[in-house]
């Protein structure tokens, strides 16, 4: 095989492996297309330059040989028990998860887990340089594969290598605290290009590099000293994910949805305003704080049940964490008191629902509600938020958007709110219950506007025209 051009390296291969039902009963199952913005982003690349999307299957101990599915060549690489509890829910989701995110939970630093997440690296890193043309560019994926890009480098440095990281970066007093501090950075740094959600993070992480490596940096530019004496450059700046925005204004528009959306008002027994919260069950979303924030303004009578229903999602996230395992229990507890205080024959004040839904019944739901709650503590991006506004083709509806979120530098027609701070919390919800039509279709205007003009499409490339210039100039260097 002459090799893929364009490699993607992600934790998760594209793709779902559902096993058959009993009723067609051969006990096997078939693959099928994971959805989420980053495969429909990288899909039409994927076709167009023969590329290759390198990850796991999903399935502790699941062996399976590359192939190909819907056009693109798939090459899984496989995780033991072992590798799923150290490199997975261990090293990358008990250490660096929450350490990223500004320790909203304790961080725990064990010697095992990293052993196993260099060497779980060790191996996507591998199965990439086995399956890149020469000269080809390869595409790393988040926190869980930090070491890949140096990895890559060292056994194929004809490669233009990208690396982007969909969690906050944390500032370096947070950051310090890693015993592999360096080891993260060398391995980051591996890659041409580096790209994060916010200005921010970028700001955070070319920080680090001056504080623990001593490079230099300059603007967006960082100087890489080489083995040999010599010094490349490496690129790292703000590069903020999207949606693909246009599959959510077709969902929008569809007569069916339309319909589901007002049979799920009337369902929740037609309230005059439904809020909504759509996350994953994580301590980073900041779900404990809006309930304290809805329970306080239903206690003070400001909201009542007769006339306003929370509907909370939260899907089915992490469940062999302990720290998710308590967070659920914590939320269940506080949604079966604040139902159990205000509930009436008629009416619930939150209808909670641990389920994921299909895509469909998503947009329903935003478009049944009048206010959205993103109250994340920190958050790399938040897509929901950007979904609620693209699914408001009526150009109603208000966003109530934490300030911790990487949406939230670009959406500054949301109302913009500190989520640690309660009392503003709740002030903000009210402002939003109560705002008039016309002021809810200016600020939905200029979001919708900032969502159409920069979805995924347009993330996705702009990231890979830094490579294609970083590719450029490789070229350009003299080969030793
Ligand atoms: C990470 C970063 C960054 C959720 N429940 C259901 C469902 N979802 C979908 C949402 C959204 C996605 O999952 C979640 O994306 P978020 O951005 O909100 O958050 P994370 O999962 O934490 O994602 C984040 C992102 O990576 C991308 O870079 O923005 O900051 O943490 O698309 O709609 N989708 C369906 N049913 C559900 O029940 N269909």
């Amino acid at each position: 095989m002459s090799g893929a051009e364009f490699v993607v390296v992600a934790n998760r291969l594209p793709v779902d492996w559902s096993p058959d039902s009993a009723e067609s009963g051969d006990g096997e199952g078939s693959w099928r297309r994971s959805p989420g913005g980053l495969v429909t982003a990288l899909e039409p690349v994927m076709r167009r330059t023969d590329g290759a999307w390198v990850g796991w299957p999903g399935r502790p101990g699941l062996e399976v040989d590359p192939f190909e599915f819907d056009g693109v060549n798939l090459v899984p690489v496989a995780l033991s028990v072992e590798d799923v509890e150290l490199y997975y829910e261990g090293f990358s989701n008990e250490t660096i998860w929450p350490l990223y995110h500004d320790v909203i939970a304790v961080p725990r630093y064990r010697r095992v887990w990293w052993d196993s997440y260099v060497r779980v690296n060790r191996r996507f890193a591998d199965a990439a340089a086995d399956v890149a043309a020469e000269g080809g560019t390869v595409w790393v994926q988040d926190y869980q594969l930090q070491l890949v890009p140096q990895m890559i480098r060292e056994s194929r440095p004809d490669l233009t290598i990208g690396y982007f990281h969909h969690i906050p970066f944390p500032a370096y007093g947070l950051y310090s605290q890693l015993p592999w501090r360096r080891q993260v950075l060398e391995g980051l740094l591996g890659a041409d290009v580096v790209g994060f959600q916010r200005v921010a993070d970028a700001g955070n992480f070319a920080r680090a590099i001056r504080r623990l490596l001593h490079y230099e940096t300059r603007s967006s530019r960082i100087t890489v000293p080489e083995a040999d004496g010599s010094t490349r450059s490496a690129l790292a700046r703000a590069y903020p994910i999207s949606i693909d925005t246009e599959s959510y204004i077709e969902l929008a528009k569809r007569p069916d949805v339309q319909a589901r959306a007002a049979e799920i008002r009337e369902s929740l027994g037609n309230p005059s305003k439904i809020l909504l919260g759509v996350d994953r069950l994580d301590y980073t979303k900041g779900i404990r704080h809006r309930m304290k924030a809805y329970g306080e303004l239903l206690e003070d009578g400001r909201l009542d049940v007769e006339h306003t229903t929370l509907v909370q999602v939260a899907s089915p996230s992490r469940e062999r964490v302990d720290a998710y395992v308590q967070l659920r229990d914590e939320i269940e507890l506080t949604v079966g008191r604040i139902n159990g205080d205000h509930d009436t024959m008629d009416h619930t004040a939150i209808r909670y629902l641990h389920q994921a839904y299909p895509r469909e019944e998503m947009v329903a739901l935003f478009l049944a509600a009048d206010v959205m709650l993103v109250t994340a503590l920190r958050d790399g991006m938040n897509l929901v938020a950007k979904e609620y506004v693209a699914s408001r083709i009526d150009n109603r509806g208000v966003l109530v958007l934490s300030e911790f979120t990487g949406a939230s530098d670009e959406l500054g027609s949301a109302l913009r709110v500190n989520p640690h701070d309660i009392e503003a919390l709740k002030d903000t919800i009210m402002r939003a219950v109560v705002m008039p039509p016309a002021e809810q279709g200016r600020r939905m205007r200029a979001l919708r506007r900032k969502v159409i003009e920069n979805d995924v499409e347009r993330w996705s490339r702009s990231f890979l025209d830094a490579l294609e210039v970083a590719r450029a100039e490789k070229g350009r260097r003299p080969r030793r």
